[in-house]
């Protein structure tokens, strides 16, 4: 399985993290937004599916950040992050979820779910590389 999620920044260098919903698999932790890639879809046209049908936002330019497998419970997925660069429109949290922006480095990891915490880690690097 392979899974899209997408670190948008706003000016302040705050990134967006999405709570995972109650009844689903980690309900309650929070994670980077995103989701499944269907089949025949690209990496980026999955990313802006999920962007839009989450945030009701339009994905204008994105940027692959690190991607990492994971191990669920026997299941094997892909976690493809990318820096998401440009968009249109003010994320709204659209399928139930609370949102929250929040500064990298003050990110308490044990919020997030386990999968996005090396992704985190590498956006710090990122950021204090830069
Ligand atoms: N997942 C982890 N981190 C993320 C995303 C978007 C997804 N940033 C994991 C949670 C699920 C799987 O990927 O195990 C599929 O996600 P969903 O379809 O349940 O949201
Ligand atoms: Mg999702």
């Amino acid at each position: 399985m392979h899974v899209m999620a997408g670190l948008l920044r706003d000016a302040d260098g705050r990134v967006l993290l999405a709570q995972r919903p109650p009844g689903k698999h980690l309900a309650g932790m929070w994670e980077f937004p995103g989701g499944k890639r269907e089949p025949g879809e690209t990496p980026l046209a999955a990313l802006a599916r999920e962007l839009r049908e989450e945030l009701g936002v339009t994905l204008q330019h994105a940027e692959p950040l690190v991607a990492l497998p994971w191990n669920y419970g026997g299941h094997e997925l892909l976690l493809d992050a990318w820096r998401v660069e440009a968009w249109i429109g003010e994320p709204r949290p659209l399928e139930g979820q609370a949102l929250q922006w929040q500064l990298p480095a003050l990110v308490d990891m044990a919020i997030l779910t386990p999968a996005d915490r090396p992704i985190l880690q590498t956006l710090i690097e990122a950021c204090s590389a830069a």
